[in-house]
């Protein structure tokens, strides 16, 4: 990715992802604790396609179905949920040895019909979109004929100015419906979008277009997030000025502040006025890619992880409407980016191809206070919610009363997504937010597998959910857990790598560019399945629980960051040496970043504190804000071993205030070095 600064690692080295790199850390850093409480009875969705079948009676019998007659239950599905030109041949073709993967062979489809042409035609004036604005009460209300009219202008933009099949368009908008047209218009067209989150930096955003080699950016003026303006055309200019690739870039007024426009740059909003609203969509086949969305792994370089169109659209339209319970006429309030995969998945495709109304949220869990997502369930009358653990234990502290005193009757499940769900939250969420009346439902699930795989709903009628685990794979998904040897564990109460051994049809196709990383990355790990990368482990009745993250991988409010990522970002700066970045728990963020960094020579006491703000500035530079060290130590070396592999699980014990169960430190090179982070950490940070 040349030009892009946050893989410049010259000279420096990573660690590849490989079984035997993971076997130190083979017990997950993160959250082990399970408990079984809050029993309650749970009602199942009923598939209207198998109910005249006496064989697919129980939830057990489909579950069973979509594993053993994937063909049937899954080519049943497609027929009946998605709208096809041409009906698909084959259902599937797949050799997860290989990790070869496609489905619905030979069919023609377009997404955008499936999410809007056939509910603007059917129930053009039911709601699609409620852009929930910033400012609380300026609400905006689109139908899906109105959609339908932006997408198509925006698609004949596109189109008109060159854009086509199998192109890539960038996109980094805020949560708006002109995102959603966005996605649509270049679905509609057969390009590939990849939308990046708009709080990534220049030099992130630059990385992702070169990547992906695309001609065409579709950005705004200005976005607004609690309150605050947020320079977006600013920061596309200083990406765009990295990227010969980028041909063109359409600006959207937000805000319609005046922003500098260059010679590349077209007004979004005048370009779609002058276009016809009739847009023919492309036949897209089945296994034609839908989009592209940016992921960290375990080295610096995101990896752009691409979807098809038939398969993913059916696993999201499924998962959103089984997972939630979703009923004709409800309000679905998934409170995601539309930067990330919970925004693609369960803000738009998902609910779209649903003819559901769905919700865009633009601001913040604390704007204007910590009501907020209460005070829009009560005005928006929301029947679902869908968020991060990390923002109900930002808003349990406030106190009970910024929930209580609005209405939230019209909750019927509450969902959460992104990082483990511990005790404390999950008791507030269940018993102040869903007043004990809503099914919590914790949701496991990854960019890759393009919707929940894991989740407590649907399920068995009667069943229980046991507080706070995503507990039962969803239809189609077989879980399997390794032990260090790469052997299957069996039965119950056993603990080891999450990997999931079936196929389906949501999974994700490739990484853009470099297959033999996907490869590497999910399937060479463990020959013959999907490898997660996380940890999780299998309770008496069978239910699982995620453990946390096995590679390098963060987890800091519900957002990945790979820790090379931010080791590369520091690396770069001439007085460091080398870096180290682990994650600590964290009792908001779920996982907080702690930066080890070795200064060339040392640092002058005075000069420290402008050192590491200069240090969180390259991290905000290279990656976004949200990815700075909530933690700096200096330290004159790092644990190694004789091969030089940094031990992380020491720097985890150390970071972790946990001195004493550092283990086995005989194989390091230099023992010493661990005495010295133990003291200097704990003065630094007074433990
Ligand atoms: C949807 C999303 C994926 C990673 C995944 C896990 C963690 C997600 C849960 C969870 C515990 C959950 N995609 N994760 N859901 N951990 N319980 N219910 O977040 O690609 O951005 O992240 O998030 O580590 O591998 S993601």
């Amino acid at each position: 990715m040349a030009g892009a600064k946050y893989v410049c690692r010259i000279g420096k080295t990573k660690p590849v992802f490989l079984i035997s790199s993971l076997k130190n850390q083979f017990t997950c850093h993160t959250r082990k604790d399970v408990f079984c409480t809050h029993l309650r009875g749970i009602t199942t969705t009923p598939f209207p396609e198998f109910q005249g079948d006496p064989q697919l009676k129980s939830h057990a019998d489909l579950y069973n179905a979509s594993l053993q007659n994937p063909d049937y239950f899954w080519g049943t599905l497609a027929k009946s949920r998605l709208q096809w030109f041409q009906k698909f041949n084959q259902v599937k073709d797949c050799d997860i040895n290989k990790g070869h993967i496609r489905w619905f062979m030979d069919g023609k489809l377009n997404a955008s019909v499936n999410c809007v042409d056939r509910y603007a035609k059917k129930t053009g004036d039911a709601i699609a979109l409620i852009w929930e604005k910033d400012e609380p009460g300026t609400e905006e209300y689109v139908t899906y004929r109105q959609l339908s009219q932006m997408v198509n202008k925006m698609a004949n933009m596109l189109k008109s100015s060159g854009v086509g099949r199998g192109d890539r368009v960038a996109i980094y908008l805020p949560t708006s419906p002109v995102a959603v047209a966005a996605m649509m218009a270049c679905a509609r067209i057969g390009a590939i979008h990849s939308v990046v989150f708009a709080g990534f930096s220049s030099d992130a955003l630059a990385g992702r277009i070169i990547d992906a080699d695309a001609e065409t950016v579709i950005t705004a003026d200005e976005g607004v997030r609690g309150g605050k303006l947020i320079p977006l055309k600013q920061t596309v200019d200083a990406a765009v000025a990295q990227c010969p690739c980028v041909k063109r870039v359409f600006v959207y007024q937000r805000t319609g502040n005046d922003v500098p426009m260059n010679k590349l740059d077209i007004s979004l909003d005048k370009e779609m006025a002058c276009q016809s609203d009739v847009c023919d969509p492309e036949e897209m086949g089945s296994e034609d890619l839908l989009f592209m969305l940016y992921t960290s792994g375990s080295t610096g370089k995101p990896k752009g992880i691409a979807h098809s169109t038939a398969g993913y659209l059916l696993y999201a339209g499924i998962t959103q409407k089984h997972v939630f319970d979703y009923q004709e006429g409800e309000r679905f309030g998934c409170v995601a980016d539309i930067g990330w995969i919970t925004g693609h998945t369960y803000v738009v495709y998902g609910p779209l191809s649903n003819g559901a109304t769905t919700v865009l949220f633009e601001s913040t869990p604390t704007y204007p206070d910590p009501g907020r997502y209460w005070e829009m369930v009560q005005r928006l009358k929301l029947n679902q919610i869908y968020l991060a653990p990390t923002s109900l234990r930002l808003l349990l502290k406030e106190g009970n009363e910024w929930v209580t005193k609005y209405d939230r009757s019209s909750l019927r499940k509450l969902g959460c997504v992104g990082e483990p769900l511990n005790s404390e939250a999950y008791d507030w969420y269940n018993d102040v937010i869903g007043d004990g009346k809503c099914e919590v439902v914790d949701t496991w699930w990854q960019t890759e597998t393009g919707g929940i795989a894991i989740a407590p709903r649907p399920s068995a009628k009667g069943a229980k959910i046991v507080a706070a685990k995503p507990m039962r794979p969803h239809f189609g998904i077989q879980p399997a857990l390794m032990d260090k040897d790469g052997k299957e564990l069996t039965g119950s109460n056993v603990q080891g790598a999450l990997c999931i051994k079936s196929v389906w049809p949501g999974m994700a196709r490739t990484i853009y560019g470099d297959h033999k990383r996907f490869l590497d990355t999910y399937y060479n790990p463990y020959p013959g399945y999907y490898f997660s990368g996380d940890g999780a482990h299998r309770c008496e009745e069978g239910y699982y629980q995620i453990t946390g993250r096995m590679d390098d991988v963060m987890n800091v409010s519900g957002h990945r960051i790979g820790t090379a990522e931010v080791e590369d970002a520091m690396d770069n700066h001439a007085q460091v040496a080398e870096t180290a970045v682990v994650g600590y728990p964290h009792d908001v963020k779920g996982e907080g970043i702690y930066a080890f960094v070795v200064p060339m020579g040392d640092v002058d006491p005075e000069e420290a504190d402008a050192l590491k703000a200069e240090l969180k500035l390259m991290v905000k530079t290279v990656i976004g804000s949200f990815a700075q060290p909530d933690k700096i130590l200096f330290t004159p070396g790092l644990p190694k071993t004789r091969s030089g592999k940094i031990m992380r699980r020491i720097l985890r014990k150390v970071a972790d205030n946990k001195p004493d169960e550092l283990g086995d430190i005989s194989t390091l090179v230099d023992p010493s070095v661990v005495e010295i982070l133990v003291q200097r950490h704990s003065e630094e940070f007074k433990v």
